[in-house]
């Protein structure tokens, strides 16, 4: 079993800063050896993602614009990975969005388009992803996405991102049998409240870290760096047993009643 990750390259999409999960990820599997590709939604991140990824000492990163709401961008990204470096070892899947105004207030009154972008970005996008992965991942591998609790139970203000995460998580499973005979395994990780440009401005974020510090088994709130090593664990062999899986990486908070 080899459990260092040289040799070995990763998708990483949805670095949108140094705050991202998606950036706590990539410095896991960077330790591990692994060499990495970023995707970024639009050209104007692209030199903020750069700049990051310059501070990680001899990475030789490639870097792809693809906006998941976009068949063509998709699929023009993963050819064009294809063409540069052939042989994919795995993705991680840090890509959620739904509109500001329906993160706060009653679910009820979510609009069809609210309903309808929340899903295509933060769910659809996982399946779309990984059919446009496959082919690269010739050797077998792991994909990881993201999701939150608010999916499992009733979150306040998490409104239509929970029913576009219990989308996502029932994603999982279905993908994890679909990729299972090519070799591919499909998780997801349940992070804790994580303080990123995502949540900012959504919600009151201080009264639900302090709920977590006070009411969490581990009495601490999740870090990026843990959620980065359980996807380097996801993404490695040490899991070569584990599909269709969530992962709560949350100080054991969801334990909680
Ligand atoms: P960030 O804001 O750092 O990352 C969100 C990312 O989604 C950004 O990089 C953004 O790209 C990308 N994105 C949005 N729309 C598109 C699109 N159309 N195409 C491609 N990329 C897109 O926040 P987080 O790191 O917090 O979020 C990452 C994941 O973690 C999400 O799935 C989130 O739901 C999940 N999560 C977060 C938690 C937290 O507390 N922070 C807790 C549990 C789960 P760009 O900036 O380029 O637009
Ligand atoms: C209960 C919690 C409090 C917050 C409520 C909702 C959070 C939803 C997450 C969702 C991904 C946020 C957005 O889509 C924000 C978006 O409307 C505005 N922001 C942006 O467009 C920025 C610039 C870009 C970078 O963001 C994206 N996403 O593209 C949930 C908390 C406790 C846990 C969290 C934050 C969970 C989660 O899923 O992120």
């Amino acid at each position: 079993m080899n459990v260092s990750l040289e040799g070995r390259t990763y998708v990483v999409m949805g670095v949108a800063n140094k705050r991202s999960i998606a950036w706590g990820i990539a410095r896991s599997l960077h330790e591990a050896g692994a060499r990495l590709i970023f995707t970024y939604a639009a050209e104007r991140f692209e030199k903020s993602v750069r700049d990051l990824v310059a501070t990680l000492e001899g990475q030789d990163a490639l870097f792809y614009e693809c906006d998941v709401t976009d068949d063509e961008s998709i699929e023009n990204t993963f050819e064009q990975i294809q063409e540069d470096v052939g042989t994919i070892h795995g993705l991680a899947h840090c890509i959620a969005f739904a509109n500001k105004e329906e993160l706060k207030g009653d679910y009820l009154n979510t609009s069809r388009d609210g309903f309808l972008t929340a899903h295509n970005i933060s769910s659809y996008s996982l399946t779309a992803v990984a059919r446009a992965v496959k082919p690269l991942m010739t050797e077998g591998g792991g994909i990881v996405t993201l999701t939150y609790l608010g999916g499992e139970r009733v979150v306040p203000n998490y409104n239509v991102m929970g029913v576009a995460k219990a989308s996502l998580d029932a994603s999982v499973k279905y993908l994890a049998e679909s990729l299972g005979s090519s070799g591919i395994r499909v998780n997801a990780i349940s992070a804790g409240p994580i303080r990123t440009l995502s949540a900012k401005g959504v919600g009151d974020f201080n009264t639900i870290l302090k709920d977590i510090e006070e009411r969490a088994p581990l009495r601490r709130p999740t870090t990026q760096e843990e959620v980065g090593d359980t996807a380097y664990f996801l993404l490695s062999d040490f899991s070569r047993g584990v599909t269709g899986e969530m992962i709560h990486v949350d100080s054991g908070f969801h334990i909680i009643g």
